[in-house]
C-alpha cells in the first residue's frame, strides 16, 4: 500500500503557538491526515520541537536564562497545545534528542566524504565585546534591497528579502550595539549553484502545475535569481556539533539540521514502536504494533520499486519555502538514499483584526489563552480557521466573525439539522431507527445526488490542499438536508401520512451519519459526539461507509440522547477577547513610547519609526504632569493608575507599568503626559492620556523628569 510521509514544520520551540502558526500549517496538515487516516491510508504524521538556531538563543538572552530552559518550556507547552487542539501527530520529537544529533552528524558526514562542500575561509562578523561570532540574526543594517535600516542578516522584515549578513549597510551587532569587524574563520558551504540546473528541472519543469502558485512562485523567482553556495556550518555554542576535528566549536547551519529533524522524529517513532526504546515522543497506534526499528526506512528511503516510494508532503508557512523547496531538497538529493516532496502546500500569512499578527507587541491569539478561555470550543476555533486559512493570500481572523461563523454556520446550518433529526426521532420513534430502506422519491434521490457530490467535491479539493473549499463542500451537506427538512417537513407529515415522515427521517438520519463520518476530518471533538449520540462504533467510522449502500443506521438502530453540538456564543466572551487583546496592544503601544536616550542604540534597537510631519507632532501636547496618586488597578497584573495634575486639571491615567514601578515609589514624581489622546476605558477604569516612560537596556521602565526649577505643572514640552 501507497505510504504517506506527512510532515509539519517544526516550530521553534521559543514562545507558545499563536493562530497564526496553526494556520500555517498545523491544521491544514492535520486535516489532511485524517482524511488518509479515514481513507486507511499508510501515514505517518511528523513534527517536533525546533530547538537550536538564533530565535532559541535570542530568547534565551532576553529571558535571562539557559536556551536548555527555554526548549524544556515550550517543547512540553506546544506539545500538549497541539494535542488539545486535536493535533494528532505520530510522533512528536525534539532536535534536541540525541539521535538527532547523530542523525543530522550522519548527513553531514556523508556529503562531506562526496565532497559536497565548498570549504572556505572567509571574513565573518565578530563581537569584539562579546567575543564571539555573530549568527546572522545578531547583525542588523541596512537592506540593501528597500534601505529599512532594522533589516536582520539573514531575512529583511520590512520586504521579505533573504539577506546575508555582507550584503548589510552600516552593520551593528544587536549583542553589543557595536560595530561589528570582520575576522576570518573557516566554514563549509553547500554547492547550491552545482544543484540549480537539477533543482530547476525539478521544480521548473516538474511541479508547475503541482505545486501551490504561491510556492512555486517563490521557487521560480529563486531559481531565476540564481543559486549561491550556502554555509552549513556556523560559529556559535548552540546547536548540533559539526562532526570534524577542525570544527571543533562550530555547530551545524540550522537550517540544515532542522529538516533532518524529520528524519530523525521518524527514526524516534520506529525506535519506540519496535520496543526498542521507551515510549516518550510517539502516540499510541494500533496500526504500528508488528514495526521494526528499521522500517522507518520505509517513509524516507528510495525503494528498489520507485512504485513503492512513500509520498512525502511538507506542510509549512511562506517563510520556510525556499528551505524546503529548495536546500533541503538539494541535501535529499546530494545524501542519494532518499526520497524527494512530492508537494511543500506552504501557506500564506494570517493577520489578526486588521494587523500583522506580532508575538513582541503581543497582537496574537495565543492558543493555549483560547483553549483555557475556551475548553469546550476546540472544534469552534477548528472550523473558523479552516474556513479562512491563508492557502493562497494573506487572510485575517476577527473575533466578530468567530461568533459569527459559529453561530451562523455551526450552530445554524450543522448543529441544528443534527440535533432537530434526533430529537424527531426520539419524538416519533422513541430513539429507533424507522425503517424506510428502499422507500424512496424523486426528492431524496436529488437530495442524496446533492449530498454526493459534495462529498466528491470535498476529497477532491482536499487532494488539492484546498481546505476552504473542502470544509465548505462539508458544511453544503448540513445545508441540503436542512432544506430537505423544509420541504418535506416531517413534523407535518407524522399527522396525515406517516410513512413520508418515516421516510423523511430515515433520509436525514442517513445524511447526519455520513456528516459524522465526514466530521472526523475537521471536527474531531463533534465526531466523536455524535458516535456516541448516534451509538455507533469507532470501526463504523469509516470512509467506506460514505457509500450510498453502506446504512451504519439500520432500521431498529437505537439512537443515544440528542444534545445540542453547537451554541451561539455570548457576545460578552467576544468583547473580553476584543478587550485583553487591545489592552495588551495598548500596554505594549505605552511601553513602546520610550523616549530616546544617549545609549539608545543599546536600549532596544527600534527601527526608527516612518516620517511624521511638523504638522503632526504639533497636534501632540505634552506637558509636565505631576503624580499625585498611583494604585494597582484591580484583577491587573500589568495596569497601574494614576490621578495626575496636569496644571489644567487632575485627571486619571492608566499605564502598564505595575512590573516596573511599586505605586507609591511614583507618587510626587513629575512626568511626561500625553494630554490629547482620546480617553478610552481600560479594564473598566476611562484612561484620559498617557505618561511618557524611557526603557533601560535591560528593559526597565523609568519616569521621565525635566527636573529643573521652574518647569512646573502644565509646562508645555515642544
Ligand atoms: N523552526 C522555522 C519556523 O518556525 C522553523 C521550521 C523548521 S522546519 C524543519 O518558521
Ligand atoms: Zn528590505
Amino acid at each position: 500500500m501507497k505510504r504517506y510521509t506527512i510532515t509539519a514544520a517544526l516550530p521553534y520551540a521559543n514562545g507558545p503557538l499563536h493562530i497564526g502558526h496553526i494556520a500555517g500549517a498545523y491544521l491544514p496538515a492535520d486535516i489532511y491526515v485524517r482524511y488518509l487516516r479515514l481513507r486507511k491510508k499508510d501515514v505517518l504524521f511528523i513534527c517536533g520541537s525546533d530547538e537550536h538556531g538564533a530565535a532559541i538563543t535570542i530568547r534565551a538572552k532576553k529571558d535571562g536564562i539557559s536556551p536548555q530552559e527555554i526548549i524544556d518550556k515550550y517543547h512540553v507547552l506546544m506539545r500538549d497545545t497541539f494535542q488539545k487542539l486535536g493535533i494528532e501527530f505520530d510522533v512528536y520529537h525534539r532536535t534536541s534528542d540525541k539521535i538527532h544529533h547523530e542523525t543530522s552528524q550522519e548527513f553531514f558526514t556523508n556529503l562531506y566524504q562526496k565532497g559536497e562542500f565548498d570549504e572556505k575561509t572567509s571574513e565573518q562578523y565578530y563581537d569584539e565585546e562579546y567575543q564571539q561570532f555573530l549568527a546572522d540574526r545578531y547583525i542588523t543594517g541596512i537592506c540593501p534591497k528597500c534601505n529599512y535600516d532594522k533589516a536582520f542578516g539573514d531575512q529583511c522584515e520590512s520586504c521579505g528579502s533573504t539577506l546575508s549578513p555582507n550584503e548589510l549597510g552600516n552593520p551593528v551587532s544587536t549583542l553589543s550595539g557595536k560595530t561589528p569587524i570582520l575576522r576570518s574563520t573557516k566554514h563549509w558551504f553547500l554547492k547550491l549553484d552545482t544543484y540549480e540546473p537539477w533543482l530547476k528541472k525539478w521544480i521548473l519543469e516538474g511541479k508547475a502545475n503541482e505545486w501551490k502558485v504561491n510556492v512555486f512562485g517563490q521557487c521560480k523567482s529563486w531559481l531565476q535569481g540564481g543559486l549561491q553556495p550556502r554555509a552549513m556550518t556556523r560559529d556559535l555554542d548552540w546547536g548540533v556539533d559539526v562532526p570534524l576535528a577542525e570544527a571543533v566549536g562550530k555547530k551545524l547551519y540550522v537550517w540544515l539540521d532542522a529538516p533532518i529533524g524529520y528524519i530523525s522524529a521518524t527514526k524516534q517513532f520506529f525506535k519506540e514502536k519496535s520496543g526498542q526504546a521507551e515510549t516518550q515522543y510517539s502516540y499510541p497506534s494500533n496500526r504500528f504494533s508488528n514495526a521494526k526499528a528499521e522500517d522507518w526506512e520505509l517513509y524516507w528511503k528510495a525503494q528498489e520499486n520507485p512504485d513503492d516510494n512513500a509520498t512525502l508532503i511538507h506542510f509549512i508557512g511562506k517563510d520556510n519555502i525556499v528551505f524546503h523547496c529548495i536546500i533541503f531538497p538539494s541535501i535529499l538529493k546530494a545524501h542519494g538514499d532518499y526520497i524527494l516532496p512530492e508537494n511543500v502546500p506552504g501557506n500564506e500569512f494570517l493577520n489578526l483584526e486588521g494587523n500583522k499578527i506580532s508575538t513582541s507587541r503581543n497582537w496574537a491569539v495565543w492558543v493555549h489563552e483560547f483553549l483555557e478561555a475556551f475548553p469546550d470550543k476546540t472544534d469552534v476555533l477548528r472550523y473558523v480557521m479552516c474556513s479562512i486559512l491563508p492557502e493562497t493570500k494573506d487572510s485575517e481572523f476577527t473575533w466578530a466573525d468567530f461568533k459569527q461563523r459559529n453561530d451562523s454556520e455551526l450552530n445554524a446550518i450543522f448543529s441544528n439539522f443534527i440535533h432537530r433529526i434526533l430529537v424527531l426521532t426520539h419524538k416519533y420513534y422513541e430513539g429507533v431507527v424507522p425503517d424506510a430502506v428502499g422507500q424512496t422519491d424523486d426528492l431524496i434521490k436529488e437530495t442524496f445526488r446533492q449530498i454526493y457530490a459534495s462529498a466528491d467535491a470535498m476529497q477532491e479539493n482536499i487532494e488539492k490542499f484546498k481546505f476552504r473549499d473542502a470544509l465548505f463542500e462539508f458544511i453544503n451537506i448540513a445545508r441540503i438536508g436542512n432544506k430537505f427538512l423544509a420541504e418535506t417537513e416531517p413534523w407535518k407529515a407524522i399527522k396525515n401520512n406517516p410513512e413520508d415522515a418515516k421516510k423523511a427521517i430515515f433520509a436525514c438520519l442517513q445524511i447526519v451519519a455520513k456528516l459524522t463520518i465526514l466530521s472526523r476530518v475537521f471536527l474531531p471533538e463533534t465526531a466523536k459526539k455524535l458516535s456516541q449520540m448516534l451509538n455507533i462504533s469507532e470501526a463504523e467510522i469509516a470512509w467506506e461507509n460514505l457509500a450510498p449502500s453502506a446504512l451504519i443506521l439500520k432500521p431498529g438502530h437505537i439512537i443515544g440522547e440528542a444534545q445540542p453540538l453547537f451554541t451561539n456564543i455570548d457576545q460578552t466572551l467576544i468583547d473580553i477577547q476584543i478587550q485583553k487583546l487591545t489592552m495588551s496592544n495598548e500596554n505594549n503601544v505605552e511601553n513602546n513610547a520610550v523616549v530616546e536616550t544617549e545609549n539608545q542604540q543599546e536600549v532596544a534597537l527600534k527601527a526608527q519609526k516612518e516620517f511624521t510631519s511638523f504638522e503632526d507632532f504639533q497636534k501632540m501636547d505634552i506637558r509636565i504632569g505631576r503624580i499625585l496618586e498611583a494604585s494597582r488597578v484591580p484583577k491587573s497584573d500589568k495596569l497601574l493608575q494614576f490621578i495626575v495634575d496636569t496644571g489644567i486639571d487632575k485627571r486619571t491615567i492608566v499605564s502598564g507599568v505595575a512590573e516596573h514601578f511599586a505605586p507609591e515609589e511614583l507618587v510626587g514624581k513629575q512626568v511626561l503626559v500625553l494630554l490629547n489622546l482620546p480617553p478610552r476605558k481600560i479594564r473598566g477604569v476611562e484612561s484620559q492620556g498617557m505618561i511618557l516612560y524611557a526603557e533601560d537596556a535591560a528593559g526597565k521602565l523609568h519616569v521621565v523628569s525635566p527636573n529643573v526649577d521652574g518647569v512646573n505643572e502644565g509646562a508645555g514640552v515642544n
